[in-house]
């Protein structure tokens, strides 16, 4: 029979510490660790020390294994459950911590602790998403995301349960199962998968009117965003504030990112998601990890009950929004991310977002969607968190003191202690309600007659479909058109294709004719059954266009900068440092990534082999090649896209003379044009940067026709 020896390795090699730990090998050839110094010893669940992690107890060194072994039965037993059900939608999401600080007291509107003491910090947790991909899918799916916030006030847990995109689907929670059935993968196949472009969402959609102001933003580069810190977020429904009496304001929600919007364009998307499936939260970690905390300002739209009549639609229809021109956006705080969970499943993971989270001076309104997702949320964490107990989870848990009675149950954690745990009691025991101080509800005056009806208010489904459209520069219609025939291409029945263009002759028959002439429809179908005639007397909105609201800095975007052995050194510095300056990043992108010995045998290291950093990783580029470097690239397929992409993506591109023939290679050297700058001079660079301030030369897309 082998048996094990636990002394001291005998061989030098097998002295050797690795982190304070002593590798010992027994005589069954097997190595073990001897914890030593502050190393713990392995120990059971239960505590109990562990001498040997690598082998199952077995007779004889051949086994069988024994049943007596409790570590590996334990091990394994936990291993065996460590997966609980991804969330039915958001499955796909990354989260971070960080802080709200408010501005001014708001106290003449709300009673909301968290808006009565500017500048206090008040613990927030964000998760962002995708909805319809699976928990493994990639970032850059045409959708939308998910901003989900928890704001641990004194007041108890407030979620702002929000989407990138200010309107929804649907009018109705009771559709909610259908939107997400049609758009997931097809059932009887498993798939597509994360994507929309399938018959059975546009079959579900071209048969749901009220989707289609919801499509026109899904169908926006709104759906493919650059990174989770350039887009707003928008808690959709109507709510209300309540102030100490109980008089209401109503009030939507906005986030609006301190770095501006900006999106990719589809054809980058694709090749993100095979170049960097984790592309977002690969960002969203290296901005926090780096100190650049990205940054929200909270908006409030307000408005009263006279707004509410007198406004052309209806304030409960959760498929309308309050263009900002009708209502200016008030920032009353700002949201600032500033540190990555300790652990993805204990609190990304583990986070119960409910959507009747809400704290004394915030109320609901009758939005029949915000209705219905106050009953879904607390519903599906039982599910997924597998006990009402989900609210002892740290992530879960209020920061400000709390009581209740509530006990026992899956995993409980703490109970109320003592004999009372009920009330009234004779004990005057435990916690008492508070009406002065307790979340009271809007006593809003209210009779009718049961029934399932959609209100008239309702019946719209056109006319906001038709201004957002009409608000986006001619780049973005282009990019709605061509995501339209791209999606509709996908999608085999042609009379699904056909009755989205029915719709589309509601919106704007010219895009109903280029999607539908993309397409091959030769003859278009009449337009689709309107409840209510769309109008067309809503002015252009430049607030529902991405291009009208960049940033004019390039602060928190990166240049890729594509190196080769013997270039200029000196260049690579001068552009790290007005990026710098500018509070952007530089990545060196080389054809080693054991980097480049430089033209004054200085040592350049990579972040990047070519293969593996393709432009499309990055805001725009930079090529300081040799003539040799540059010759040797000529081969190899990776750095002819590195360039054709960044140019076919509109990227602003820098170059040294040495690039020429990469241009050459590319295809492109015929139409190089002003964002194509060459590094040939001092203020080259400044001419680098101030042009990626307008972060892509849209005005390219004429020509490479994306
Ligand atoms: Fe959600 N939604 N939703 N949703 N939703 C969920 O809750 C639901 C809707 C949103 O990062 C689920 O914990 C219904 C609108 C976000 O953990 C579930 C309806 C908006 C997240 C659910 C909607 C959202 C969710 C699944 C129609 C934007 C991710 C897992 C009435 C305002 C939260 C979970 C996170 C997640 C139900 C519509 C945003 C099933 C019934 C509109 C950001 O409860």
């Amino acid at each position: 029979m082998a048996r094990k020896t636990k002394s001291a390795a005998s061989s030098p090699s097998m002295d050797a510490r690795v982190h304070d730990q002593v590798l010992t090998r027994g005589n069954g050839g097997e190595l073990h660790q001897l914890a030593t110094g502050d190393t713990p010893v392995t120990t059971t669940a239960h505590g109990v020390p562990v001498s040997d992690d690598q082998n199952s107890l077995k007779v004889g060194a051949r086994g069988p294994v024994l049943m007596e072994d409790f570590h590996f039965r334990e091990k394994i037993f936990h291993f065996d459950h460590e997966r609980i059900p991804e969330r039915v939608v958001h499955a796909r999401g990354y989260g971070a911590h960080g802080y709200f600080e408010a501005y001014d007291v708001l106290a003449d509107y709300t009673r909301a602790d968290i808006f009565q003491r500017p500048g206090e910090k008040t613990p927030a947790f964000v998760r962002f998403s995708t909805v319809a991909g699976s928990k493994g899918s990639f970032d850059l799916a045409r959708d939308v995301r998910g901003f989900a916030v928890k704001l641990y006030t004194q007041e108890g847990n407030w979620d702002l349960v929000g989407n990138n995109i200010p309107v929804f689907f649907i009018q109705d929670a009771i559709k909610f199962p259908d939107v997400i059935h049609s758009v997931k993968p097809e059932p009887d196949r498993g798939f597509p998968q994360a994507q929309s472009a399938h018959d059975n969402f546009w079959d579900f959609i071209s048969l749901t009117p009220e989707a289609m102001h919801m499509i026109m933003w899904v169908m926006s580069d709104r759906a493919i965003p650059r990174s989770f810190r350039f887009m707003e977020g928008f808690g959709v429904h109507t709510f209300r504030l309540l102030d100490a009496e109980d008089r209401s304001t109503f009030v939507k929600f906005i986030w609006k990112p301190k770095l501006g919007l900006q999106s990719v364009v589809w054809n980058e998307a694709v090749k993100i998601n095979g170049a960097d499936p984790d592309f977002h939260r690969r960002d969203l970690w290296n901005a926090i990890q780096a100190g650049d905390y990205p940054e929200w300002e909270l908006c409030v739209q307000l408005f009263d009950q006279a707004f509410a009549d007198s406004f052309d639609f209806d304030i409960l229809d959760p498929t309308k929004l309050i263009p900002e021109e009708i209502i200016a956006p008030v920032p009353v705080g700002r949201l600032v991310l500033d540190r990555m969970p300790d652990n993805f499943f204990a609190e990304t993971e583990q986070v119960a977002f409910m959507t009747q989270n809400v704290p004394p001076g915030i109320d609901f309104s009758n939005d029949p969607l915000l209705q219905g997702r106050n009953f879904s949320y607390l519903d599906t964490q039982i599910k997924r968190l597998g006990s009402t107990n989900f609210t002892h989870l740290p992530i879960n848990a209020p920061k400000c003191p709390f009581h209740h009675f509530q006990q026992d149950g899956h995993m409980a954690m703490h109970n109320p202690a003592g004999r009372a745990n009920y009330q009234p009691n004779s004990w005057a025991a435990g916690p008492r309600e508070d009406p002065r101080r307790g979340h009271r509800a809007f006593p809003e005056e209210l009779e009718g007659t049961k029934s399932r009806l959609r209100p008239e208010s309702f019946a719209d489904h056109y006319s906001q479909a038709r201004q957002f459209f009409n608000s986006q520069t001619v780049h973005e219609q282009r990019h709605i058109a061509m995501a339209l025939t791209f999606e509709l291409s996908k999608v085999e029945t042609p009379v699904i294709r056909e009755r989205m263009i029915s719709h589309l002759l509601n919106i704007d028959p010219g895009l109903a004719e280029t999607v539908a002439d993309k397409l091959g429809i030769t003859e278009l179908p009449a337009p689709a059954d309107a409840a209510v005639p769309p109008r067309d007397d809503l002015p252009a909105s430049d607030a529902l266009s991405i291009i009208k609201n960049g940033p004019d800095s390039f602060a928190g975007r990166k240049v890729g900068v594509l190196v080769t052995d013997g270039c200029d050194a000196s260049l690579v510095k001068k552009v790290q440092a007005a990026l710098e300056k500018e509070g952007a990043l530089m990545e060196i992108v080389a054809p080693k990534v054991g980097g480049v010995t430089a033209g004054d045998g200085s040592h350049i290291g990579a972040h990047h082999m070519i293969d593996g950093g393709p432009s499309v990783l990055f805001d725009a580029v930079a090529l300081i090649v040799s003539a040799d470097g540059a010759e040797r690239l000529l081969g190899e397929a990776a750095a002819r896209d590195f360039v054709a992409d960044a140019f076919a993506h509109c990227k602003f591109i820098a170059h040294s003379a040495e690039a020429a023939p990469l241009f050459e290679k590319a295809g492109i050297a015929a139409d190089l044009d002003e964002g194509v700058i060459a590094l040939d001079s001092a203020s080259a660079i400044t001419q680098f940067i101030e042009s990626c301030r307008k972060l892509r030369l849209w005005s390219r897309e004429d020509v490479v026709k994306l």
